[in-house]
Order: C-alpha cells, then structure tokens, then sequence
C-alpha cells in the first residue's frame, strides 16, 4: 500500500471536484452516516500522523479516537460533536481505531468499532450511549465472534440488524476460514473464489451476534463467485448494506483498484450480484463510504485526501447525492467529473 497520489494533478482534481470537505479543522474518514432523531449523524474515523511507516498492513492508519459530525441536511454545515471515543478507554483494545458505524434500539446508540488487541489481531469492540453523538462507554471485551475491520449495521424493516464485516490485507480477513483464526491463513488464489465480508445477525441487546457469522457470497452477472484474481470487482473492505424498493444493496470497496461497486441481492444474507461502480477512484489510496437516505433523497458519504495535498492517511469526508436508473442501478459517481 504506497501513496500513489504523488503524480496526480492535485490542483486540476481539486478545481473539479464534485464536493467540499465536510469539515477542514480535522482530517475525519470512513463516514458512516445514518437518519437519527431526524437530523444527520456521520460517525467516521479520526485521521492523524502518528510518524509511522507505509505498508501494507496499513500501519500508518494509527487512529486513537472517534469523532461524530452532525448535520441538519446533506447540504447544511457539519459539526463536529468532538470526541466520542478513546482507545484508552476501551479495556481491550490497543492501537489503530479504524471505520466505525453505530446503530440505535430502544432510545440508546451502540457505536461499533474495530482496533487491534495486545496480540495486534482486529477486533470489533461495541460502546454504549444515550445520544447519538455520545459520549459512548466501551464494553470491557470485544464482541465473540467479531474480527477483522470495517462494521456496518444494517436495520432492516422488520427491525433485524445485521452487522457486516471484514477487508483483506491489513485487516486481516484472510487469516480466518470459517470463524476460525489461524495467521498462516492467506488470500485465495486468483483462480478461486474471492473471500466475501462476514454478517451475523445482532441478538436485540445490541451488544452480541445472536448468531455465527457467515461469508457472503458476491456473483457476477453469470451467477459464478467473483474471483479472488479479479481486483476490479473482487470484495475487499468497507462493507455497506442499504435497502431501495425492496432490493438489497451491498456496496463495498476493491482496495488496491480504488473502486466503490456494488452488487443486489433479495436478503441480507445474499447472495449478491455484481452490478457496477458506484464511484469511480478518489484521492489516496482507500475508497470508503456509506449510503443513506434523507427526507427522500439518497446520498453517498465518501472520503478523499485532497485537503491533506494527497497524504493517504489524512483524509476529508464529503457527501454528494446518489441517482438510480430506472431498473434501479446506481449511476456511477466521478468525483473529480465525468
Ligand atoms: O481508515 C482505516 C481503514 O482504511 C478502514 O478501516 C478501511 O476501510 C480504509 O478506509
């Protein structure tokens, strides 16, 4: 994973870019945005240069907290509700706070969130509060059954959660065959199908799986597995799930192609069929992103590096709004134009 921005135009993206950072005093990335108590709630991870190295293990993502940006509508101000979570307040966790999302049952908000333990292997941790921008209290121990990086709680219409989950390389996904953690564990070969993100559903305490977590399975259009040598389509992290006119959507990013695709199902288990881009490469080196509905409309929560000159790791959460065709396909977004 190295910073491939340097040859990039910064200057040129930047004249025709489709969006503003939501805010500049800070770099915030990751941005899962949700509908709470009917205002804005972007829950995103908190970019700083921690001094370390590029690599593929993604060393120099060294997050400690969380901030939660709140807005009133897509095209009003953010603000930043400060911080709503410290990694020295969560007993288990040691390093690097990476994309959290959070979710609400019953009047409380659970914050849900992955970093490393003491032995440097991804957990997913959850923390509770009684607002949506916190502050959020971790539980002592990560949640059983929980790994890899990237959460994504999904409510559906008749009031399931499910949470998705997991990304290859430096989250560590490809250590694990059937919940079953073993390091020497590795990516499939190209020629085999490629590894999916992990859902379980939540038991109604929020805090738990009620269930084993199980792989998902993405298609392309001829019902075979995405392989695991197609980088251009292949699942590598940043699950999301949201529902239009009853169709299931996972959207989620390719890594080391830079692509936001996504593929539609008819259950939150999928399986799921490719169906196209959501939005085409940002600047740095990582694409994430979330989708959510407002007073009717859809919008796509997505970061870039450019405010940071093209540092991978310093990046700005930007929103602009997401159309569907007439057969329900995303129109792919080009951030800097078509
Ligand atoms: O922010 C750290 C990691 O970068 C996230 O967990 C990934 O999805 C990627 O955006």
């Amino acid at each position: 994973m190295s910073d491939e921005s340097a040859s990039v135009d910064l200057q040129a993206l930047a004249d025709k870019a489709i969006s503003q950072p939501l805010v500049s005093h800070i770099y915030v990335a990751d941005p899962s945005a949700h509908v709470f108590e009917g205002r804005l709630y972007v829950y995103a991870s908190h970019d700083v240069d921690a001094g370390n190295a590029f690599n593929d293990d993604g060393s120099h993502f060294d997050m400690e907290d969380y901030h939660v940006l709140r807005m009133d509508s897509p095209e009003g101000a953010a603000v930043d509700c400060g911080v709503a979570l410290h990694v020295k307040d969560v007993p288990w966790a040691e390093r690097q706070m990476w994309a959290p999302d959070a979710a609400c049952r019953d009047g409380r908000y659970y914050l849900y969130f992955p970093a490393k333990d003491a032995d440097g292997v991804f957990r997913i941790g959850v923390a509770v509060g009684e607002r949506p921008d916190g502050p959020f209290t971790a539980e002592p121990e990560p949640i059983e059954g929980g790994y890899s990086i990237d959460p994504a709680v999904f409510a559906d219409d008749d009031g399931a959660r499910y949470m998705y989950f997991g990304g290859i390389w430096g989250g560590q996904l490809q250590n694990y065959r059937d919940n079953v953690y073993d390091a020497a564990f590795d990516e499939p070969a190209d020629d085999e199908p490629a590894l999916g993100p992990r859902v379980a559903r939540l038991d109604d305490g929020m805090k738990r799986f009620g269930e084993a977590s199980r792989e998902i399975l993405i298609l392309d259009e001829a019902g075979r597995p995405l392989l695991a040598g197609d980088h251009e389509r292949r699942y590598f992290e940043g699950p999301w799930v949201h529902k239009h006119k009853g169709r299931y959507y996972l959207s989620y990013s390719t890594g080391d192609t830079h692509f936001l695709c996504y593929a539609m199902g008819d259950n939150p288990y999928g399986p799921f069929t490719y169906r196209g881009k959501v939005m085409t490469p940002v600047v740095g080196w990582t694409t994430h992103h979330s989708i959510c509905e407002f007073e009717g409309r859809s919008y796509l929560f997505y970061h870039d590096a450019l405010l940071s000159g093209g540092v991978t790791h310093l990046r700005s959460v930007k929103v602009t709004e997401l159309h569907y065709d007439d057969e329900g396909r995303i129109v792919t977004i080009h951030p800097y134009g078509a």
